[in-house]
């Protein structure tokens, strides 16, 4: 039946007016000082709301939310979902050809964009059948809409009445040939995570400040710095900028989070720089870690230097948030750690079967924060939603102690900074360029013991030098991404292949 308080606006924005905490701080950006209260994210979210149906946006009609970590998103995030359109953040480190893919194929019908991004984007918006608005955040190109330009004459709507079962959102997540896949959520999937790992193992309280390294347009910063706090009403800031070392350590001196949630990569590089410099004065109380399997000897260094143990857990963009994790106080470092309260994990090998301890097997989930479908993508939908069980992709141990021990992924995707990333779609990157004939990608561990790509590469002729390499990594950043470069590039004379020319990853994985 819908319902106002199926929709989860009513939740985590509506609820913090009626229970008395309008003028607390919901938001500070660290870079700017801006604030928003709770009452101000109220006022906003229902104002965006208000302009939405008033320019003819309808329900169901996706909202391209492609904004850095400012206090915006989410007035625009919650007044989407207060009127039932359905906003999709996007990762805001794309290149124009996948920002055209991704706003294609969720057929947006809005985007709003922070000011400093909409010349990437804006190639891809100018042939795009079906934008009908653009709505600039910040310093907006003459003669475009600002934020505060759309919302200033709307009225403030209520919360529209939806079912718990409502698509509320949607994530983009790149699948194994490199196609964006649109990752339908529902409405009851938001306080599923609040009330599981951010109740159960954050134990977040009305008075902790959170800082999240990872972003909104992320899973997991949507849980971090969105869902949870204001779950329980507490703060977050909100680190517009890249996350250096230097900003999140600054930030964690100047804001005194409670909270730091931080990526593998992030914390190795604060651990070599709190090496040299020494921690910071904070009052964090807990950290946590996703995105890859955070590095043991990172972990007891963080340890070592704050004081403070980091909770690596396992999440995904199916399953909204973390559901296997290590908690306070029993931590074993090098392990992923057991089931979250309220999701049950199963390993299983190639027939389905279950593996017993000490045997590999392929990491299935259940929990009521599952994604609904991949959108468009029945093949893909149907091998990963099988039933109440998700499919992760990635292969674990289980220990005797029941702690689970990440091994790998079942196909050749694998995480950079704690995003997923296409072998496939480095290499076709690659091969774009006029001397390279063939490439193939896999992960390497650089001194950290952290997974980034390195690239196996047969050219036409020549050398494969340095001012190749750099022409390559460069032609890959602009093509596909910032992150996705290849950090090793070897030439090579041939790759291995199978009889039907597949490559064989796996052989070059063992010689890197
Ligand atoms: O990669 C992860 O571990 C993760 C965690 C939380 C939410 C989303 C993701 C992908």
């Amino acid at each position: 039946m819908p319902s106002v308080h199926a929709n989860a606006a009513q939740y985590f924005v509506d609820r913090h007016i009626t229970e008395g905490r309008g003028d607390k701080l919901a938001y500070v950006e660290a870079e700017t000082g801006r604030a928003l209260s709770f009452s101000q994210m109220a006022r906003g979210a229902g104002q965006v709301a208000g302009a939405l149906l008033q320019a003819g946006f309808r329900p169901e009609e996706r909202a391209a939310v492609l904004v850095l970590d400012q206090i915006e998103f989410p007035q625009i995030f919650w007044g989407a979902l207060k009127c039932g359109v359905v906003p999709v953040p996007l990762n805001t480190l794309l290149a124009t050809p996948v920002y055209d893919v991704i706003l294609r194929d969720s057929r947006a019908a809005i985007l709003f964009v922070s000011a400093p991004l909409w010349d990437v984007v804006a190639p891809a918006v100018a042939d795009n059948p079906y934008i009908r608005q653009v709505v600039v955040i910040g310093d907006a190109p003459e003669g475009m809409t600002t934020f505060d330009g759309f919302i200033k004459d709307a009225p403030t709507v209520k919360t529209a009445a939806v079912s718990k079962d409502e698509v509320a959102f949607w994530l983009y997540s790149s699948g194994s040939t490199g196609q964006p896949k649109g990752v339908a959520h529902v409405h009851s999937a938001l306080q599923a995570t609040a009330d599981t790992y951010g109740a159960q193992v954050l134990g977040i309280r009305e008075d902790d400040v959170v800082l999240s390294a990872a972003k909104f347009f992320f899973a997991y910063g949507l849980g971090n710095e969105m869902t949870f706090p204001l779950s329980v009403g507490a703060t977050s800031v909100l680190f517009t900028g890249r996350p250096t070392p230097t900003g999140m350590l600054d930030t964690i001196t100047s804001h005194q989070p409670t909270i730091f949630c931080g990526v593998p990569t992030l914390f190795a590089a604060m651990v070599a720089q709190m090496d040299e410099t020494g921690p910071p004065k904070s009052r964090m109380r807990i950290c946590i870690s996703a995105g890859e399997a955070l590095p043991e000897d990172v972990s007891k260094r963080w340890e070592k230097h704050t004081g403070v143990g980091i909770l690596d857990g396992v999440g995904s963009t199916e399953m909204l948030h973390i559901f296997l994790s290590n908690r306070a106080g029993d931590i074993v470092h090098g392990t992923s750690g057991v089931a979250v309260p309220g999701y049950e994990l199963r390993l299983v090998d190639e027939k389905g079967e279950e593996v017993g301890t000490g045997e590999i097997g392929e990491l299935l989930v259940n929990g009521a924060s599952a994604a609904n479908c991949y959108w468009n993508q029945r093949d893909k939908s149907r091998a990963t939603f099988e039933g109440v069980w998700t499919r992760t992709g990635d292969k674990y141990e289980r220990r005797a102690d029941g702690r689970l021990i990440y091994c790998g992924r079942t196909d050749d995707m694998f995480k950079v900074s704690g995003i997923w990333l296409s072998p496939f779609e480095v290499e076709s990157a690659l091969v774009d360029h006029p001397r390279v004939l063939e490439a193939a990608v896999v992960a390497h561990r650089d001194a950290d013991g952290l997974e980034k790509p390195k690239a196996y590469i047969v050219v036409q002729s020549g050398e494969v030098d340095q001012p190749l390499k750099d022409e390559l990594k460069a032609q890959v950043k602009n093509k596909i991404g910032l992150w996705k470069y290849p950090r090793w590039i070897e030439g090579v004379t041939e790759l291995p292949k199978t009889a039907t020319g597949k490559i064989q990853r796996f052989k070059l994985r063992e010689e890197a």
